[in-house]
């Protein structure tokens, strides 16, 4: 059958500074978080690669823009990297060169056609205030943070319209602090919470700023909800394990972006298990205050939970899952690269969940997308990568995207992950995402992937054929 977005509905796509940019012409002092992650763990990085040339995207910026036009993107979700845009970092004060390339990357979309989105952060706090200030557990940094984005909507705001405050917030101080799974594998929930709510308070603070300036334009930010399924809703445990995991991985950041205030469930967990941080009126305000225009949603794979097992250990630090069990449902898609579960229709449970709950705020599929290994293996003899799999994977998630979209909600956009292929987070270019290859064979060579055309083609008529969706 024929899925039809309706007009405004823009298909585009994304990609994140430190991985796709490069580390080309950096001033000494400037390395952000995640280059830092790096140095420090770089045995646990996929073939010992990192960020320092990622797609060299900063350098090729030019040539690239045109085959994202190429491959069909509108929309351009692309973000300011704070440790280039920033000379002084105490001082505010802007690097004009830097500013000059980023002010060259908007008019080169613009000429070719696309609609530039603008992140102000994907991660790259500036390694200096990370071990100045321990990053965001300092409120000084957040003020550091809000005088960035000032200066970013001062420079850019004549020809950005749409703006996001961060991507991912929840990221690095969930991997890094609380899971210790990254770099530096630590196990601290008070920290982590902490930097969690000063970042929540930092996007207010953006979010007020630019309001302040009188900027034209939405602003909003970019968040991982997940979409938590329990095993068995009618059984009473697997519920409550349900809500908890709700509250800590999607209300914690949802709702006050959207509401203004954290779920309840959310603060007396924390409060219960001495990780509560401090809570000022100020925050309080600030977060009623300035609510966002728009939400980003990245989605990759749904939560599925199950009641604890009794007598669990609890005698470690505290972590969410005291209170559920991950649950490994059998017959599960999966996308076996990635190690990920393939589940489209939860676009459809959150389109309508934010209809339902959250007064139906425009929101839009900021990143969604597959990561394949060993992609040149599919090249047929001109040396394409023939990635159906790239087609019906996002065609599916369109099509449960439709139904909500034609059921009311008001998403706007789908934004795939990615326009190029680039360096993941430890897993560095071993699982491709791209529309267009990068061949790093063959000097970092560019060539449109098969999904390319068929990404084009369905941006440009807001319309694609896919079977009918049914309840998996
Ligand atoms: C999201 C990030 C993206 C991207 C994506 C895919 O969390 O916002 O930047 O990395 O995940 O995941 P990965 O690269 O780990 O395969």
């Amino acid at each position: 059958m024929r899925y039809q977005f309706p007009e405004g509905f823009k298909i585009g796509a994304t990609g994140a500074g430190w991985q796709m940019e490069g580390e080309f012409g950096k001033k000494a002092g400037h390395e952000h978080f995640p280059h830092l992650m790096y140095q420090m763990d770089k045995e646990n990085w996929y073939q010992g690669v990192g960020p320092e040339v990622a797609s060299d995207h900063y350098r090729r910026f030019q040539q690239d823009i045109p085959l994202f036009r190429q491959a069909g993107i509108l929309q351009y979700r692309f973000n300011l990297d704070w440790t280039r845009f920033i000379d002084d970092f105490e001082a505010c004060t802007v690097n004009e060169q830097e500013a000059e390339h980023y002010s060259k990357y908007i008019d080169c979309l613009l000429e070719n056609g696309i609609e530039p989105v603008l992140c102000l952060e994907h991660w790259e706090l500036p390694k200096a205030l990370y071990e100045r200030y321990d990053g965001y557990a300092s409120r000084h940094t957040v003020d550091l943070y809000a005088e960035y984005a000032r200066q970013a909507f001062r420079r850019y705001g004549d020809r950005v319209k749409m703006w996001f405050c961060f991507n991912e917030p929840i990221v690095i101080p969930q991997l890094c602090f609380l899971d210790g799974s990254w770099w530096p594998k630590l196990h601290e929930p008070k920290r982590a919470f902490l930097w969690m709510h000063h970042k929540v308070v930092a996007t207010a603070r953006a979010i007020e700023t630019f309001r302040q300036l009188g900027r034209e334009g939405e602003i909003g930010t970019i968040l991982n909800p997940s979409y938590v399924v329990p095993r068995d809703a009618a059984n009473p445990g697997d519920a409550y394990a349900a809500k908890v995991a709700d509250a800590f991985y999607w209300g914690s950041f949802v709702d006050p972006a959207v509401k203004g205030q954290y779920p309840a469930l959310y603060l007396e967990l924390l409060e219960q298990n001495g990780c509560l941080f401090d809570w000022t009126q100020e925050d309080e305000r600030l977060l009623k205050a300035n609510t966002v225009d728009v939400l980003g949603v990245n989605y990759y794979q749904p939560m599925r939970v199950k009641q604890k097992e009794e007598g669990a250990d609890r005698s470690g630090p505290f972590h969410p899952n005291w209170y559920f069990d991950g649950y490994d449902m059998p017959g599960k898609r999966m996308n076996p690269f990635r190690g990920w579960e393939i589940y489209p229709k939860s676009l459809y449970d959150i389109g309508k969940r934010i209809q339902r709950e959250y007064g139906n705020i425009k929101w839009i599929v900021s990143e969604s997308g597959m990561g394949v290994q060993n992609e040149q293996k599919y090249k047929d003899a001109n040396g394409v990568i023939q990635d159906d799999y790239r087609i019906d994977f996002i065609a599916e998630h369109l099509a449960w995207l439709s139904k909500a979209v034609q059921e009311g909600s008001n998403c706007h956009g789908y934004w795939l992950f990615a326009s190029i292929d680039n360096c993941s987070p430890y897993n560095a270019f071993k699982n491709r995402y791209g529309l267009v290859e990068v061949d790093r064979e063959h000097g970092l060579e560019r060539r449109l992937k098969k999904s390319a055309a068929w990404y084009k083609q369905t941006a440009e008529s807001n319309s694609f054929c896919f079977d009918e969706v049914r309840e998996p």
